[in-house]
C-alpha cells in the first residue's frame, strides 16, 4: 500500500480539494473554501496546512465564527446543496460560537463542515486554557454541544479515525434526505500530528448526488387521489429549488390547473405572476393561498418539512376530509401530517406523477376563483406598497421601492424580525434564486453573513440584504469581510428602534410590546427617549459606503446610488415601527398565560382559546 506522511491536519486539506459533487452530469469541487478564524486549537494544526495548501484552497478569514457558518450555509442555500465551504474554529468559544448556526444549517437541511479545535486527546497539557472540565468524564468538551445540532459527529482521537470519518462526512453532506451541519472535532495535538496515510484516501473522489424515484405503487394511488379531487393544492418547499425541480412543477401546475402555495424556502418556485402561483403560505401567506388552503381537499406536499409557518400551527388545511400527499427525499418529511409518502427527488417524482394524471384538470371553478383571488391580492400589495403617506415610511413601502430597483435575477437576503413575513406575503419572485430566506431558524444576525455567502456563491447577481435594526445590532460585524474581500452587498438598514416583530406579538398576547423597543431608562423601567443609533457612522466606520433616506422622495435615489456603487454598501432607512403588514387569513399558536392580573392578557387568552378551535391533528 502507497502511502503518504501528512499531518491529520494536511490530510483533511489534501482529501476535501479531491471531492466533488455530481448531479445531471455536472460536477463541481464541493468544498470551495475554508472560512477559519485561529486559536491556539487550531493554529498550528489545520492553520500550517491552509498555508502549505494556500495556492489550492482559498482562505477566508471572517470577523466572527457564527458568521462565517451562517456564510457557509449561504453558499450551499444558494449552489443548491451542491457545494459548500469548510469552517475551522479553535478550541472553546471559537468553537462554540459556531453552534448557533450550526444548528441554523441543519434546520434548514444546508451541508457545511465545521472542524472545530478541541482539547488534547494525550491529556498531556490538561486543562488547556479554554477546556471545561467534568467531573464525570474526562472525554467531554465543549464540542459535545455540536452533537444534537450535527447530522454526523465525530473526534478524531487518532489519526488512523479520520479516514472513516472524512468519507462518512461525505456521505452525509451529500445526501439530500440526511444533510446538515457535519462536525469534526480536532484535538490541537492530533492536528498537527504525522501519520503515514494511505494515498487511495487522497484520490479524486466524486458524490453522486442521486435523484431517487418513489414507489410505483404508490405514485399510482396518489396519482389516483389526486384526480379524484375538486379542490386540490400543491405547496412547494425547499426541496423543489434544490432538486432544480422547478421546471417540472410548472409543467405540472400548468397541465393540471392545480395553484401552487410557496414556504419560505419554496418561495420563487414558480414566478409571482405565473396564473398557477398562489404565493406564500401559512402564517405569513397569501390570503390567495391560504384560502385554497383553507377549503383543499388534497393537498400534494413537494419538498417540505411543513414548519408550523407553513400549516398555520395546524389550522390552515380545514377541509375535514383534507388528505396530504407528500413527496420528500426524507422519509421523516414524507410521513408529516399523516401523509401519502412518495419517497424521493422532487423533479423525478413530479415527472412520475405528471404522467399519471393525464386528461385531469382542475374545475373551471377553481381556475375562476383562483384568478380572481389573484387579482385581488396584487391590488392589496400595491396599496401596501403606495404606503401610507406618514412623514416615516412604512416597511411595505421600503420593500415596495426594492423590488422596484432590483432585475429579475437579483437576490434579496434576510432571516429574522418583521421582515420575512412581510416579504414572504408581499415580494414579487421572478426566479427560483431572487428570494433567500433564512426562515427555519430565523437567527437574528444571519442576514448580512448570509448575503456575504449568497454574493460568493453568485457573483453576477446583486445581493441586496434586508436587516432589521436589532438583527443589524446583533452581527453587523462582517461588513468588514465583505469589503476585505472586495464581495459587494448591498445592505438595506430598517430602523424601527427596537423589534417591531416582537413588539407586534407581545400586543397580541396582552403584554404591551414589553422589552421590545430600545429606549433609555428611566425610574419606571425601559420607557424613555429613544436610544439614538448612528448606524450610518457604524456602518461607514466599517468600511461601507453609506446613503441615509431623509424621506420617501429619497428613498429610489439612495437605493440606485448604493447599487451602483463599486463598494459594499449600507441604506439606512428610519420606518414606523406601528405600520405593520397584517396577517390574511391566518393564524399562529402562541400560547397565552392562563392565569394574569392583567386585563389585556385575560382578554388575549379567551381571544386565544377561540381560536385554537381551529387547530387540527391530522392523525
Ligand atoms: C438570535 C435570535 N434571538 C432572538 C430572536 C427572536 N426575535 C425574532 S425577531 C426579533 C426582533 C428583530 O428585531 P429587528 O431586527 O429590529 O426587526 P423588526 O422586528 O424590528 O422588524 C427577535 C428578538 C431571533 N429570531 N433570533
Ligand atoms: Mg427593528
Amino acid at each position: 500500500m502507497r502511502t503518504r506522511s501528512l499531518t491529520v491536519a494536511q490530510a483533511i486539506i489534501e482529501f476535501l480539494l479531491a471531492q466533488q459533487s455530481e448531479r445531471d452530469g455536472r460536477t463541481q469541487p464541493f468544498i470551495a473554501g475554508v472560512f477559519g478564524i485561529f486559536g491556539h486549537g487550531n493554529v498550528a494544526g489545520l492553520g500550517e496546512a491552509l498555508l502549505a495548501a494556500r495556492d489550492r484552497m482559498r482562505f477566508y478569514l471572517p470577523r466572527n465564527e457564527q458568521a462565517m457558518v451562517h456564510t457557509a450555509a449561504a453558499f450551499a442555500k444558494m449552489r443548491n446543496r451542491l457545494q459548500t465551504l469548510a469552517c475551522t474554529s479553535s478550541i472553546g468559544p471559537g468553537a462554540t460560537n459556531m453552534v448557533t448556526a450550526a444548528a441554523g444549517a441543519t434546520i434548514n437541511r444546508l451541508p457545511v463542515l465545521l472542524l472545530p479545535g478541541d482539547i488534547f486527546a494525550t491529556r498531556r497539557a490538561s486543562p488547556v486554557l479554554q477546556q471545561l472540565e467534568s467531573p464525570a468524564s474526562l472525554d467531554v468538551s465543549v464540542n459535545d454541544c455540536f452533537k444534537p445540532v450535527s447530522r454526523f459527529w465525530d473526534r478524531i482521537n487518532r489519526p488512523e479515525q479520520l479516514a472513516p470519518s472524512l468519507l462518512e462526512a461525505m456521505r452525509v453532506m451529500t445526501s439530500p434526505a440526511d444533510t446538515g451541519a457535519v462536525t469534526i472535532a480536532l484535538p490541537q495535538d492530533v492536528q498537527a500530528e504525522a501519520f503515514d496515510f494511505p494515498d487511495d484516501l487522497f484520490a479524486p473522489r466524486v458524490w453522486s448526488v442521486p435523484r431517487a424515484r418513489a414507489d410505483v405503487s404508490r405514485l399510482d394511488a396518489a396519482a389516483a387521489l389526486l384526480k379524484s379531487s375538486r379542490h386540490p393544492l400543491i405547496v412547494a418547499g425547499g426541496g423543489v429549488i434544490y432538486s432544480e425541480a422547478c421546471d417540472a412543477l410548472r409543467r405540472f401546475a400548468e397541465r393540471t390547473g392545480i395553484a401552487v402555495g410557496e414556504t419560505q424556502a419554496g418561495k420563487g418556485a414558480l414566478p409571482f405572476d405565473h396564473p398557477q402561483s398562489a404565493g406564500a403560505i401559512g402564517v405569513t401567506g397569501t390570503s390567495t393561498a391560504n384560502r385554497l388552503a383553507r377549503d383543499a381537499d388534497v393537498v400534494l406536499v413537494v419538498g417540505s418539512r411543513l414548519s408550523d409557518f407553513t400549516t398555520a400551527s395546524n389550522s390552515a388545511f380545514a377541509n375535514p376530509d383534507v388528505t396530504f400527499i407528500a413527496v420528500n427525499v426524507a422519509e421523516m418529511d414524507a410521513y408529516k401530517r399523516n401523509a401519502m409518502a412518495l419517497v424521493g427527488d422532487a423533479r423525478s417524482v413530479l415527472e412520475d406523477l405528471e404522467a399519471r394524471v393525464t386528461g385531469y384538470r382542475v374545475p373551471d371553478a377553481y381556475a375562476r376563483t383562483l384568478g380572481e383571488h389573484k387579482a385581488e391580492w396584487e391590488r392589496e400589495a400595491d396599496r401596501l406598497f403606495a404606503g401610507t403617506g406618514a412623514a416615516v415610511l412604512s416597511q411595505a413601502e421600503v420593500i415596495g421601492a426594492v423590488s422596484a430597483a432590483l432585475g429579475p435575477r437579483d437576490v434579496i437576503v434576510c432571516a429574522a424580525g418583521s421582515l420575512p413575513g412581510d416579504l414572504h406575503k408581499l415580494w414579487r419572485a421572478r426566479d427560483p434564486k431572487n428570494y433567500h430566506l433564512e426562515y427555519g431558524y430565523s437567527c437574528m444576525g444571519y442576514e448580512i453573513a448570509g448575503g456575504l455567502g449568497v454574493k460568493m456563491a453568485a457573483p453576477d447577481r446583486e445581493v441586496v440584504v434586508l436587516v432589521g435594526d436589532g438583527s443589524y445590532l446583533m452581527m453587523a460585524q462582517e461588513l468588514v469581510t465583505a469589503v476585505q474581500e472586495g464581495i459587494k452587498i448591498t445592505v438595506v438598514l430598517l430602523d424601527n428602534h427596537g423589534f417591531s416583530s416582537i413588539g407586534g406579538l407581545s400586543q397580541s398576547v396582552g403584554c404591551a410590546g414589553f422589552g421590545t423597543e430600545y429606549r433609555h431608562r428611566t425610574e419606571r423601567g425601559l420607557d424613555g427617549e429613544h436610544v439614538a443609533v448612528d448606524f450610518a457612522a457604524n456602518a461607514a466606520s466599517l468600511g461601507a459606503h453609506v446613503v441615509c433616506v431623509r424621506d420617501r422622495a429619497a428613498l429610489p435615489g439612495a437605493l440606485r446610488e448604493a447599487l451602483t456603487s463599486r463598494s459594499t454598501s449600507v441604506v439606512v432607512v428610519p420606518v414606523d415601527r406601528e405600520a405593520r403588514v397584517g396577517g390574511y387569513e391566518s393564524w399562529w399558536d402562541v400560547p397565552v398565560a392562563e392565569t394574569s392580573t392583567l386585563d389585556e392578557v385575560r382578554s388575549a387568552r379567551a381571544t386565544y382559546e377561540r381560536e385554537r378551535k381551529r387547530q387540527r391533528n391530522y392523525l
